[in-house]
């Protein structure tokens, strides 16, 4: 007689696990909560690393910061209700950021809904409009198929972030292993790479050859394709400089003759608008041409130039400017087949521009960062930083002085992730657990969080987790007791009237060493450099509190407050 074919069966929770690892995760960040004891239990018995975090805002950007530097989907997970509420700004923020983040928010039964249980919503309804793809998963032998569907659309096409809400009688519901399989290539980003269509390859070449003094603008999207090699080779062809937004610093390593830095309102100065300005060709790359970038879509102005708009995304081109050729695919892929349909052309280059505005750039800055002042100028702040830092550093740069100053003067020595900041929505409080993952993405390099107080004091929870996780991670607060960037919006645009803006001060250096933080408060410039490199040599946590000139009374490297 034939045996009886045995069916191994996993738990739902245990299925869960498994799909992670399938597709090759190896580190989870959250926290847990009654719904989730099913999950928390098959996690123990699994392989998986599981950081707990302090809440789940920042576990979702734990895996943000992770999935930047890692080129994996990032993961965490929170439970029901709070869990999920909280978990949903980190969500957001990698959405739109195009970065893969899965979150796994438990949830209470399926058997359960609808009878006023305790932390009950609809997660469908909260999720969808703020992701690329969610689900709630209803049985259990529904999950792998859900899972490797979130995976797909996460890193295929433009990147986004994916929810799954598991409820808790799901996770003890029956799977069959053999259902449980993954393609692994779905862990990391992009997994699928589109190419342009040959026909607007050709009309793109043609814009290239008849441009006089073209100009890239390069968003995220070049560092999320890892296209950087092949955007030097065709910025040197045709002889064009390189600029970049916030996310895309990074694209091209930053002391490069052809480098222009950032531009926009927000990082951008007089003289990266000059560059803008004097273009005939805008080449956007893996960049959506947004408010901040475009200063309100004044620089380029309308009709300026003519427009090439590469983009992964068929719905970016043309969105914001009258675009001359749309070329959608990625982005190493649509810079790699333009160079090939040059055949050979190119254009000698004339960037004496780029560099008679970035040497008038580098000389106001230069001045106001050797003042000796107190309280101390931000411009001192990131100059030392950029002396005293390895180029393969990490810089993660929080909104208010932070995101602005460093964006516009630090220098990226290098190609790919070496810098960003949560461009896409700029909530304060993004940067110091976004760079717990990011460091433990790339734990051989130094990472350095940099954050005003407004945003120390909406993070300062995790450093806890830094603490327990003893990780070397130096964090800089530029301390001016004030939400800066608002009031210097009131100075600029509100006739100094001022109105709540002004919060009292505290001295973040006491505030971290009780958690376990060695630091440092700094008030006299003349001491800044040696307090930076003791913080920054140090084998555990640190954190400099730099009391520092308020933005309103500063020299904002914005042209303008837009919104
Ligand atoms: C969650 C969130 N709330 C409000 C804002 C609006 N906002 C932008 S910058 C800023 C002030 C930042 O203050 P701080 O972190 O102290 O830095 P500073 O500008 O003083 O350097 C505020 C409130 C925001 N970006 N995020």
């Amino acid at each position: 007689m034939n045996k009886p074919v045995e069916i191994a069966t996993l738990t739902g929770a245990q299925a869960v696990v498994e799909m992670l690892k399938a597709h090759r995760v190896e580190v989870v960040f959250g926290l847990c909560g009654d719904t989730s004891l099913p999950l928390y239990d098959a996690l123990r018995a699994g392989s998986l690393k599981h950081i707990l975090t302090r809440d789940e805002r920042h576990a979702a950007y734990m895996a943000d910061g992770y999935a930047r530097l890692s080129g994996k989907v990032g993961v965490c997970e929170g439970p029901s209700g709070g869990g999920a509420t909280y978990i949903l700004p980190g969500l957001v923020e990698a959405n739109e950021s195009s970065i893969p983040v899965l979150a796994i928010n438990t949830d209470v039964s399926v058997s359960s809904r609808g009878k006023f249980t305790l932390t009950e919503l609809d997660q469908r309804a909260l999720m969808r409009p703020l992701t690329k793809w969610n689900a709630v998963i209803d049985r259990s032998t529904d999950i792998p198929r859900t899972m490797r569907k979130a995976f797909e659309a996460m890193t295929t096409g433009r990147p986004g972030a994916a929810h799954i809400a598991l409820p808790f009688d799901v996770q003890n519901g029956p799977v069959d292993q053999q259902d449980v399989y993954a393609d692994p290539t779905h862990g990391s980003f992009p997994s699928r790479r589109v190419a342009p269509d040959p026909f607007f390859v050709e009309l793109a070449a043609k814009l290239l050859r008849k441009a006089k003094s073209p100009l890239f603008i390069c968003g995220g999207g070049v560092v999320l394709a890892g296209a950087e090699a092949e955007l030097r080779v065709l910025a040197r062809a045709i002889g064009a400089p390189v600029a970049t937004t916030i996310s895309g610093k990074g694209s091209i390593d930053e002391r490069d003759p052809s480098a222009v830095g950032v531009v926009g309102s927000n990082g951008g100065t007089p003289e990266t608008r000059a560059l803008v300005q004097a273009a005939d060709l805008i080449i956007f790359v893996g960049c959506r041409a947004g408010s901040v970038t475009t200063e309100r879509w004044r620089y380029p102005a309308p009709g300026q130039a003519r427009i090439l708009h590469i983009d992964v995304d068929p719905a970016v081109p043309g969105t914001n400017y009258k675009v001359d050729v749309p070329l959608v695919g990625d982005a190493k892929l649509c810079l790699a087949a333009l160079h090939d349909a040059l055949e050979g052309y190119s254009r000698p280059s004339d960037l004496s521009a780029v560099e008679r505005q970035k040497k008038a750039k580098f000389e106001r800055f230069g001045a106001l960062a050797r003042s000796g002042e107190s309280p101390i100028k931000p411009e001192r702040v990131v100059a030392e930083l950029d002396a005293a830092l390895p180029e393969d550093a990490i810089v993660v740069a929080d909104p208010g002085t932070p995101c602005p100053y460093f964006s516009a003067y630090y220098v990226v020595k290098g190609t790919g992730r070496r810098y960003f900041s949560n461009r896409a929505h700029g909530a304060l409080g993004y940067a110091l657990a976004a760079s717990i993952g990011a460091h433990i993405a790339r734990p051989q390099v130094k990472t350095v969080a940099v954050m005003g107080d407004g945003s120390f004091g909406m993070c300062v929870g995790e450093l806890e987790t830094v603490v327990r996780l003893n990780l070397p991670i130096t964090f800089v607060v530029i301390a001016n007791a004030v939400y800066g960037w608002i009031k210097a919006g009131q100075r600029a645009g509100y006739g100094k009237r001022y109105f709540s803006v002004d919060f009292g001060v505290t001295d973040h250096a006491k505030v971290a060493s009780a958690f376990g933080v060695r630091s440092w408060r700094v008030t006299d410039p003349r001491e800044l450099s040696a307090v930076l490199r003791s913080a920054l040599g140090h084998g555990g946590p640190t954190l400099v509190d730099i009391v520092c000139q308020p933005l309103h009374e500063a020299q904002a490297p914005v042209s303008e407050w837009v919104a």
